[in-house]
């Protein structure tokens, strides 16, 4: 199969704002990664998962999905949204303003970060767009550190406290760190729990906290244990395995994704493209799960 030589994830058409009839979804970079707290690099990590999805794009339709994504959904990649460097107020406003274009056109959003923090102006445009919505987290962290300051921990004690997301339909899977208990909101599936219940499990606790509501889904890719996922920010051992997750979305099928990150991943920590292949995957199966329910 020819490859692009302009990469875009899995060789999707790039966004033209004057085509006449708008693509499903936009798939955008936010190079961003100034509110790291420990390793560097996730700058580099929007184009790392467009390069590994070139290792997916010889498939038909992914396996074990029954149809070819194009059938069901038009994508498109708008390349990386652009931001002054050191200004982080300004990468802000960028995502907010190109983010709620795409959204009032009536196209979701599939962003790959750069660190976190990303999901925090993805969320206010998201808000600004369609009111709250349910936030489906995959992290080994709740990144809700109560703190004024702009790092990778905080969005999530922010976007309750903004009324972004309703913290009652809200959930966590794969966190194995810290987390302050008494101010936090969400259902939390930590790592430990998750894998002694197993797949099943997880998907029906998922389901019966978002119901039909819309849902915002955030995957950190530090949720995989670094066996997996060696080339990211803060690891943290005794995660889930990539197969874990990829069955858990699978089991999805049906819930009512509005849009979705994919953020962390950091290329000069990864080894062999693990890591960015890993999110690309990932990346994949959200679009599948978007095709379902249009
Ligand atoms: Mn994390």
């Amino acid at each position: 199969m020819a490859v692009n030589s302009l990469t875009t994830f899995m060789n999707v058409p790039l966004y033209d704002p004057s085509a006449a009839r708008p693509a499903d979804v936009v798939v955008q970079g936010i190079p961003y990664d100034l509110g790291t707290t420990m390793r560097p690099g996730k700058r580099f990590g929007p184009d790392a998962i467009r390069i590994a999805s070139r290792i997916l794009q010889w498939e038909p339709h992914r396996w074990p999905w029954d149809f070819a994504l194009a059938e069901r959904l038009s994508v498109v990649d708008r390349g990386d949204i652009e931001f002054p460097t050191g200004q982080t107020p300004l990468m802000l406003e960028s995502v907010i303003a190109e983010t709620t274009r795409v959204l009032r056109a009536g196209q979701r959003v599939l962003s790959f970060g750069g660190d976190h923090y990303v999901s925090l102006p993805l969320l206010r445009a998201v808000h600004g767009v369609m009111g709250p919505v349910a936030l489906l987290h995959f992290d080994a962290h709740t990144d809700t550190d109560v703190s004024a300051h702009d790092h990778h921990g905080v969005m999530f004690h922010h976007a309750v406290n903004e009324g972004l997301i309703e913290a009652s339909a809200s959930v966590q899977v794969g966190i194995r760190t810290y987390y302050d208990r008494p101010t936090h909101k969400f259902a939390v599936l930590d790592a430990d729990w998750s894998n002694a219940n197993g797949v099943e499990a997880v998907v029906a606790r998922i389901k019966a906290a978002v119901g039909g509501r819309p849902v915002y889904l955030t995957f950190d890719i530090d949720c995989l244990d670094p066996a997996f996922a060696p080339g990211t920010g803060t690891p943290v051992a005794g995660g889930l395995s990539s197969e874990f997750v990829l069955r858990v979305l699978r089991g999805l099928k049906g819930i009512h994704i509005v849009s979705a990150d994919v953020v962390e991943v950091s290329p000069p920590y990864d080894s062999a493209q693990l890591t960015a292949l890993a999110a690309a995957t990932i990346a994949l199966d959200l679009l599948y799960l978007m095709a379902l329910r249009r």
